[in-house]
């Protein structure tokens, strides 16, 4: 009897819990979805939770910081997204959309694209194409043409922020607590904001080189692509691939360019292939400069260019180079915008030697209401298209109930060199690493592309190279394509890729003649049997 007290007493009180569990999450659901894009939720439930004025606050309104904060609107969520570019010392500043947009690929791949055309002219001749005035190249036109473009992209993401109901404020964002912030903007005025959670995606800026002269009198990509006047005689130094890009497009537009190079081209992709990118930039006009170091630029002259002089000193003597150029352009590398945004405030974690942020495969940082994504992130590719992926992913796992992770592994890219290199998967160096040789099987070959026939000109200098696994039936871990469209053949490749495309099924795949990336469907010889990989047709 008293058994049966107990149990009944029991299960009323589960009964109890369950009916009460189920009131609060219908509360939660219901009034959660209403209130809180009010931002008057955590009033409303009272003790022991703090009222934040939104669900999220973003950091940088970027390639990754807009991606997120439009998803996580779209989700209903209440999010405000600030944006601030901090001018270089040359004073030079742009408009909302972070880096991709403004300085990097897309006046980059307009300006490549320019430098092509210059080349594709030149074919034109010998296709027939009749022109008598000598072809020259304005500066000012293009430079024009392209910020045009750019304003409107800047336009269209206001445009697209307020449709979506983000609140964009053009302020530079600091914590002085980990939920609060002080935006501060260009007139120096300071608001104060808080939220729920925050994303950091506040991107990278070029790092400078330390040296006599160089802020006073250099540029960097940041001032290259709005600069007012045509750069002239340029010094780029750096050989990664902002150099290496910015010094193919400058000399495709017919300027005198040098790239100052201080150990090897593109550090961490493969170098096999880096060097025929360097080959090939050779023979379209650039200078190298190899194993130098500036240690002071002074100004000879003033002016739109003026005339600097560069000393440099040798990496492996005791060398001195002295030179005279219009402009230099520093590219040696960009760093995390992650010092002056209060992280200690917050108590985020950041790798003091670099400046990065380490997140958990969710982009979450040491402080569990915190995530960065992007540029600032450790040990991540520094890409538009993975900082976007990254930014919508992480909102819909924050406020969509999604689990999908952003991957990492297998990203195709693109340097736009005069000859453009795309690679997926493992450059050579790291796959025999990981591997070791014996268990690779490595096949190469040169190509010419039909359309460089006629003009008769890089004849076996296209390069094509896939890295198999032989312990896992020859899957391909390594695409490596060095060729005109290097974007548009390995974005397919690299789609296979995540498939996990093997040797065999790229054997059985018909290609498309006569392009360039037919290469891959007829690839036979091995690197290890050495044999000959030049093609005298197609
Ligand atoms: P960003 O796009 O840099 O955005 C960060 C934003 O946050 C900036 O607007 C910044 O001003 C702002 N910000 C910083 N601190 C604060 C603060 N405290 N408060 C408010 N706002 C702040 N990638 C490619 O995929 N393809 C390419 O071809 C390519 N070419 C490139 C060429 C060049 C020359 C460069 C420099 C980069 C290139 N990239 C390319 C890389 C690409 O631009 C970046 O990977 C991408 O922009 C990273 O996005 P993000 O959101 O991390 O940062
Ligand atoms: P990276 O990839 O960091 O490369 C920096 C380059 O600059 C590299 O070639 C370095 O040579 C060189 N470097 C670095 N310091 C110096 C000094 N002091 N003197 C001369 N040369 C130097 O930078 P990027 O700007 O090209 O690209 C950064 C990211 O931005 C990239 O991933 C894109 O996504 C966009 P090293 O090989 O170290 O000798």
């Amino acid at each position: 009897m008293i058994q049966g007290r107990t149990v009944g007493f029991i299960l009323k009180c589960v009964s109890f819990t369950l009916k009460y569990l189920t009131c609060q999450h219908v509360i939660e659901n219901v009034c959660v979805r209403d209130f809180k894009q009010h931002g008057d939720l955590q009033k409303l439930l009272g003790e022991g939770s703090k009222a934040y004025d939104y669900d999220l606050i973003v950091i940088g309104g970027g390639s990754g910081g807009l991606a997120c904060s439009k998803e996580a609107a779209a989700l209903g969520k209440k999010v405000m997204v600030l944006d601030y570019v901090v001018p270089t010392p040359k004073g030079t500043t742009w408009g909302l959309g972070g880096t991709c947009v403004n300085v990097g690929c897309i006046p980059k791949k307009l300006m490549h694209q320019t430098a092509l055309l210059g080349t594709a002219m030149e074919d034109a001749r010998k296709f027939g194409w009749e022109f008598t005035d000598q072809v020259t190249h304005n500066w000012e036109t293009m430079r024009t043409a392209v910020n045009n473009y750019i304003g409107s992209l800047n336009w269209g993401y206001r445009v697209s922020l307020r449709d979506k109901n983000v609140n964009y404020v053009n302020a530079y964002a600091e914590f002085v607590e980990p939920h609060k912030i002080k935006a501060t903007n260009k007139r120096g005025k300071e608001m104060f904001y808080t939220a729920a959670k925050f994303v950091l995606a506040t991107g990278e800026r070029p790092r400078y080189l330390g040296i006599p002269g160089d802020k006073e009198y250099c540029i960097t990509s940041d001032d290259l692509f709005s600069l007012p006047y045509c750069p002239g005689k340029t010094l780029v130094v750096g050989a990664s691939y902002v150099a290496l890009e910015c010094g193919g497009f400058l000399a495709g537009l017919g300027l005198d360019v040098t790239v100052m190079v201080r150990s090897i081209l593109l550090r961490g992709f493969d170098q096999d292939m880096a060097n025929r990118a360097g080959d090939c930039m050779e023979t379209h006009g650039v200078k190298f400069l190899r194993k130098f170091v500036p240690t002071k630029i002074e100004q000879l002259e003033a002016g739109t260019p003026g005339r600097l002089k560069v000393t440099a000193k040798s990496t492996e003597s005791d060398a001195i180079f002295e030179g005279e150029y219009n402009t230099v352009l520093i590219a040696v590398g960009r760093d995390a915008c992650t010092g002056k945004i209060g992280l200690d405030k917050a108590g985020v974690k950041v790798n003091a030697k670099n400046g990065k942020i380490p997140v958990n495969d969710e982009e979450q940082t040491s402080v569990p209401h915190i995530y960065a994504i992007g540029d600032i992130l450790e040990g991540k590719w520094e890409l538009t298209p993975v900082a976007i992926q990254a930014g919508k992913l992480l909102a819909r796992r924050l406020f969509a109930g999604a689990s999908l992770k952003c991957d990492y592994v297998n990203v195709p890219t693109t340097v736009f060199t005069p000859m453009e290199y795309g690679s997926c998967g493992y450059p050579e160096e790291k796959a025999v690493e990981l591997y070791g040789q014996e268990n690779l099987e490595i096949y190469h070959s040169l190509f010419w592309p039909l359309e460089f026939t006629v003009p008769g000109r890089d004849n076996n200098r296209c390069y094509a190279k896939i890295i198999c696994n032989k312990l896992d039936n020859e899957r391909v871990i390594g695409f490596h394509y060095l060729g005109p469209n290097a974007g548009e053949v390995t974005q397919g490749f690299g789609a296979a890729m995540k498939c996990g495309i093997t040797k065999d099924q790229l054997d059985n795949t018909i290609g498309i003649h006569p392009t360039c990336a037919e290469i891959f469907t007829t690839m036979e010889v091995t690197k290890s049997s050495d044999g000959d990989i030049t093609q005298s047709g197609c």
